[in-house]
């Protein structure tokens, strides 16, 4: 039921100390947020025989996590509006890289609905990390889910499909899946059936549809080889020029136009080289990890949410050290990772489907209605949103060099 949509070979659920292995904070929190399905139990009255009667979803406490959106005009405990800190702390927060830059940021959305407008949070118990509401407008957020599900699973980029199979699949899986055709491995293409398969038979994994629907990351640029844990730079396709635009503005957003990202000393430019996009179904999970691949740690990561809304957990440099922060990730929203927290565990517990309803809190999770009106009537817009209104995805991009 928990499938990991992306396997780190740095996780691990426990650490071990004098022989005794002892839960981590990190661990209790992914625990306390994942899905737990129960199954409920019938038994017969005739019979006294004890049958699945159906499943259950545990209810989740999200009285700790942030809501972002529930914390406009307020300050929460663990974060600060950036434009809200008072002088004195905004030339703290940007001594190396202009407060001035940051304001001019903010004034290129000053025309934008107050609800639309980019706003940046600093994560106080996670140096360097920051939340940005509104980093992507309904017209990117669309885009990007068409590039993500349409191009993003086409080589030369790398897939779980790839991994598994020790190659490629065919050509245009989405278009395939949009046709309802099926997977011919003889001829490595696709084909259509004359009759629906049969259960059991083994055609349905084979269904392009499920081939889609199980489609859990796919790389950006590089390509990365999770077993030696490097990236292949050597047959580096170029990253896409709209998820390099969306990043390098969602970074804008937080450090200035003009900001280079000082860090030790050197002056550097983010440039983007490689990146990631998971996609995650309610229910999948990302376990606790580190991004400790890339050859720079000092530049920053971007990392954008589109779909389904989320929990997103950041640690610290260890599992065992507290504050662990649960933060509600919304579509269009996105997480800079820059300075201490770059090297800080993260990882995402729980991905809600639409609609799914919380009693205790009265909170209920949605795919967001603004989104699904940029999409068009047509049928290609319809497959895509039916997919998209299904799904997560995250995109995010980092410097290897
Ligand atoms: O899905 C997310 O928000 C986090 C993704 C992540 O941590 C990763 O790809 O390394």
């Amino acid at each position: 039921m928990y499938s990991s949509v992306a396997e780190k070979n740095n996780t691990f659920d426990d650490e071990t100390t004098n022989n005794s292995t002892t839960k981590n904070a990190f661990s209790l929190a992914e625990k306390k947020y994942r899905l737990k399905v129960i199954e409920t139990i019938r038994v017969d009255a005739k019979t006294g025989r004890r049958r699945k009667s159906g499943k259950l979803v545990e209810e989740i406490d999200v009285s700790e996590t942030i809501d972002f959106d529930e914390c406009v005009g307020h300050e929460s405990s663990s974060a600060m509006r950036v434009s809200e800190l008072k002088e004195e702390e905004k030339k703290q927060t940007f001594k190396a890289k202009g407060g001035v830059e940051e304001v001019a940021a903010f004034s290129r959305f000053a025309n934008a609905p107050s609800r639309e407008r980019p706003r940046v949070w600093k994560l106080l118990d996670h140096p360097g990390a920051y939340y940005v509401q509104n980093a992507l407008d309904l017209r990117e957020q669309r885009e990007l889910i068409m590039h993500c599900v349409k191009i993003l699973p086409e080589r030369p980029n790398k897939t779980n499909h790839w991994q598994r199979l020790g190659k490629p699949l065919p050509a245009d899986l989405y278009r395939a899946a949009k046709a309802g055709l099926y997977l011919n491995e003889e001829e490595n293409g696709w084909m259509e059936l004359e009759k629906p398969p049969k259960r059991g038979d083994g055609m349905e994994s084979r269904a392009a549809r499920h081939l889609l629907r199980k489609l859990r990351w796919a790389t950006v640029g590089a390509p990365f080889d999770w077993t030696k844990r490097v990236y292949e730079e050597e047959r580096a396709p170029e990253v896409d020029e709209r998820i390099k635009r969306a990043c390098v503005k969602t970074l804008e957003i937080v450090f200035g136009k003009e900001a280079a990202f000082v860090e030790k000393g050197e002056d550097t430019l983010f440039d983007g080289q490689v990146g990631l996009a998971n996609f995650y179904a309610p229910g999948d999970t990302l376990n606790g990890h580190v991004d400790d691949a890339e050859m720079n740690l000092s530049k920053p990561i971007a990392s954008l949410s589109l779909g389904l809304p989320a929990i997103f957990l950041l640690g610290q440099k260890s599992k065992a050290l507290k504050p662990v922060t649960a933060l509600i990730v919304r579509s269009g929203d996105a997480i800079v990772l820059s300075g201490e927290s770059r090297t800080m565990f993260h990882g995402v517990p729980r991905v809600f489907s639409d609609g799914e309803t919380l009693m205790s809190s009265s909170k209920t999770f949605r795919f967001p209605e603004a989104l699904e009106s940029a999409f068009d009537d047509d049928d290609d817009d319809e497959f895509l949103l039916n997919f998209a209104k299904r799904t997560r995805i995250n995109l995010s991009l980092r410097d290897v060099r």
